[in-house]
């Protein structure tokens, strides 16, 4: 089933190579970060448009900015097999988050493509615009407008420059109008496989190579502020002081106990004081607040109680607490039989019994179920490091992932 020889690794170092001509399309000349609708996500979809035309793909770029690329089935027009990831980044990120997955399902429908066998459905593939959120603050965006969950209030959302969301899009060159026509219809696609790195260090710990996704963790984000009142360093007592800083400081370490507490993952990735004087007592403060959890119960659970202490710390210090949601995608379970299907994949790759754990991590699948059953591939990453540019893969992981993503491919056809 999978042409799998041990140092098979040229189809590896291509998906490597392509790698990094990804990573050195970036908004930033020092660190890697590529945002919906720059300069640089035109950059990468045009690359990856090449790539998936010398793949033997018909390519084109959908209404939400997601490039796409299809490889028919034993007959014209049947409903495809999705598989894909993200090309966005985070800020200062990694060159493996997203972009091997793209990457490796393109090689993965050339191989079969070569291999002459004509599958029962056609095969897609995804590059999803936004899966990280980060020029926006919301995710999902590509995947969304794909999936049918697009909500016109999103067309506000504005960046760090004040740039609306619209705006964007007119930019890039997409109207905004026609931005649901990137939906696609249930019966389209049969399913969606997404190859991925773990972003944590199950696999590298356990020293396996590859796993079977069995759900995604839940996740909301809030825009949190706290307010106060601004004063002089010197001159104010310190029972006069509504320090705002001092405030968000003890909520942050309750995120941080909560977490503990209740097994869900908080994190507050961005704070910051204003006015901002090094002589000024912090007037107010904004901060991030990324809330996730295997079960979405828990993960509220974890909510209600960081909202309850905050209201309670406030009244104590005299200050004011908002917290505005920009993001939420509850958790959602992988297809069981897209899971068997992935699991055929490891066992060709002789692991017989492959490690099966949730993703602490978010990924495209969370809009993608609306309209098809989800199943993902994990591949160990070094140190488990991801969002940060020492993420780093094995080139004999990627050959087995993509040995692996091959015949799950294989295996979902011959199981229909
Ligand atoms: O935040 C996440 O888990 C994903 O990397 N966007
Ligand atoms: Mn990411
Ligand atoms: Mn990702």
């Amino acid at each position: 089933m999978s042409r799998y020889v041990a140092g098979d690794l040229t189809d590896a170092e291509l998906i490597l190579d392509r790698c990094n001509d990804l990573a050195g399309i970036s908004s930033h000349p020092d660190y890697l970060e590529r945002v919906h609708l720059s300069p640089q996500h035109r950059e990468a979809n045009d690359l990856v448009a090449r790539w998936m035309t010398e793949a033997g793909l018909t390519t084109w770029q959908d209404a939400a900015g997601n490039q796409c690329g299809r490889l028919e089935g034993r007959e014209p027009g049947l409903p495809a097999l999705l598989l894909g990831s993200h090309i966005d980044t985070v800020p200062d990120a990694g060159r493996y988050d997203g972009m091997l997955g793209v990457l490796l399902a393109i090689q993965v429908v050339e191989r079969i493509r070569l291999s002459g066998v004509e599958l029962p459905f056609a095969l897609e593939v995804v590059a999803f615009s936004d899966e990280e959120g980060t020029r926006f603050g919301n995710a999902l965006l590509g995947s969304r407008a794909l999936s049918g969950t697009w909500d016109d209030d999103w067309w506000k959302l504005t960046d760090k420059d004040g740039i609306t969301l619209a705006e964007a899009f007119q930019d890039f060159g997409l109207d905004p109008a026609r931005v649901h026509g990137a939906f696609r219809r249930p019966g389209s696609l049969i399913g969606y496989l997404e190859t991925h790195i773990e972003q944590g260090p199950i696999l590298e710990d356990a020293d396996r190579r590859l796993a079977v996704v069995t759900s995604i963790a839940g996740a909301r984000r809030f825009a949190v502020t706290i307010t106060g009142k601004a004063g002089h360093a010197g001159g104010t007592p310190f029972d006069r002081r509504k320090d705002a800083l001092v405030g968000a400081s003890e909520l942050v370490i309750e995120v941080e106990r909560l977490s503990k507490q209740y097994g869900v993952i908080g994190t507050v990735g961005r704070l910051q004081a204003f006015p901002g004087g090094i002589n000024v007592i912090p007037g107010r403060v904004e901060f991030s607040l990324d809330l996730r959890g295997e079960f979405d119960d828990d993960r509220d659970e974890c909510l209600r109680l960081f909202t309850k202490a905050a209201e309670e710390m406030c009244a104590r210090r005299g200050l004011g607490f908002d917290a505005t949601e920009i993001y939420r995608a509850d958790a959602v379970m992988c297809d069981p039989a897209l899971k068997d299907a992935i699991a055929a994949g490891i066992a060709a790759t002789g692991d017989t019994e492959p490690l099966a754990f949730w993703s602490r991590a978010g990924h495209d699948g969370m809009a993608v179920v609306n309209i098809a059953p989800i199943a993902m591939l994990f591949l160990r990453c070094r140190g488990g490091i991801s969002h940060h540019p020492d993420e780093a893969v094995k080139k004999a992981d990627v050959a087995a992932a993509l040995d692996a993503f091959e015949a799950a491919v294989l295996s979902v056809a011959t199981s229909r």
